[in-house]
């Protein structure tokens, strides 16, 4: 059958690929409405309104580059210090939430897809900006899944710097060239492609400039 999509996947894994690494919220689990609950939440403490349109700028931005953009929405500004505190208290508010995360939280076919690619002998590690990440996978009982976990703890340049991808590829053992990545923000397909890996775009070509394949979830590749 003439499925494109199909052909895609097949020669996405042609057996140059020994190495898969993950973008976490967007890829393998809806977290953004989390984040935005918490956003909003300190918004309203600052008196102004945060929307879900407003959200969609700090998917794959870092934590504190997140309330650089919430304080431009809100035409306030913060001192240092005020940023530090600010953004602590999202975060407890945002890991307050994540205690009522579970498996459903699973974006369609993450776990089967990791459970394939290592069953089929390809490395796993994740590439998030997010220093929650390790819980996170906890909570989804997902952390066997990975040979690598690369976070928010571990990096210093944010994405598209292409520091967390190469570490994870370092993780692996695997050359950047043989490593494909999956990613849900424009600035993650610019770090993979940075980083000399292939670049999977899960989201629509627009959005995402750059990647070698468009999926809507990792379900396309089962
Ligand atoms: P935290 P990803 C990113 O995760 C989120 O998309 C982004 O909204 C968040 O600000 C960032 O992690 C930092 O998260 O506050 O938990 O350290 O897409 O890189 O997996
Ligand atoms: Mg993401």
């Amino acid at each position: 059958m003439n499925d494109p999509l199909r052909m895609k996947r097949n020669k996405l894994l042609d057996g140059t690929i020994l190495g898969a690494l993950f973008d976490l919220d967007g890829v393998l689990v809806d977290t953004a409405k989390y984040h935005y609950l918490a956003w909003k939440r300190l918004a309203e403490e600052l008196g102004f309104c945060f929307t879900e349109a407003d959200n969609e700028r700090l998917k794959g931005v870092s934590r504190l580059r997140s309330l650089e953009i919430l304080l431009e929405v809100g035409h306030r500004s913060m001192n240092g210090e005020e940023k530090a505190a600010a953004a602590e208290k999202k975060n407890a508010w945002y890991v307050e939430y994540l205690s009522t995360l579970d498996t459903g939280a699973l974006l369609p076919g993450s776990r089967e897809y990791l459970e394939q690619l290592r069953l089929g002998g390809i490395k796993t590690a994740l590439g998030s900006a997010s220093k929650n990440a390790p819980l996170i996978l906890e909570r989804l009982g997902i952390t066997p899944l990975f040979d690598a976990v690369i976070d928010g703890n571990l990096v210093s340049r944010a994405k598209p710097d292409p520091e967390v991808f190469l570490l994870g590829a370092e993780k692996l053992a695997l050359p950047p060239g043989s490593c494909v990545v999956f990613e849900d923000s424009a600035a993650g397909i610019e770090a993979a492609r940075a980083g000399g890996m292939r670049a999977i775009g899960v989201g629509r070509p627009e959005n995402l400039p750059g990647a070698e394949l468009y999926i809507n979830s990792l379900q396309d590749l089962l």
